[in-house]
């Protein structure tokens, strides 16, 4: 079985960086994640997290950086993360709980999915 791939956007602006919390599903709900999703079939894994940014945040962003390589999620899902810009919009929670930037002081105030966590231990150097 191949891999299924979720994308993931390290938002930041002014040295800070988006954090999402989810909603669903139940296991997940109150964790905090870069926001992203589900590669869709046929689609290329930057236009999937200008997509999912759009439908979670209502904002367009450009990917800049790939972070690491592939982050491995579950058994059968890896996560791959782009650092991002805002090109326009301001973010809102359309399907997440909650919304908050977070400088490199309090990049650890919220309770990180573990398979977010690796990933954002290695975004603090562009954290302010
Ligand atoms: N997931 C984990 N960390 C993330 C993202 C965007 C997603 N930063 C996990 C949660 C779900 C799966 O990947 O189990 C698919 O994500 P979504 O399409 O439900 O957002
Ligand atoms: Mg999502």
């Amino acid at each position: 079985m191949t891999d299924l791939v979720v994308v993931g956007a390290a938002i930041i602006r002014d040295g800070r960086l988006l954090a999402a919390q989810r909603a669903e599903p139940p296991h997940m709900a109150g964790g905090w994640e870069l926001p992203g999703g589900k590669v869709d079939p046929g689609e290329s894994d930057e236009d999937a997290v200008v997509r999912e940014c759009h439908e979670e945040l209502a904002v367009k962003i450009r990917p800049l950086r790939r972070v690491g390589g592939d982050w491995r999620l579950s058994e059968r899902a890896l996560l791959r993360v782009w650092t991002a810009e805002i090109v326009e919009g301001e973010p809102r929670a359309l399907e997440h709980l909650a919304l908050r930037w977070l400088a490199r002081d309090d990049l650890y105030d919220v309770a990180w999915l573990p398979g977010d966590r690796p990933v954002i231990a290695e975004l603090e150097p562009d954290l302010r």
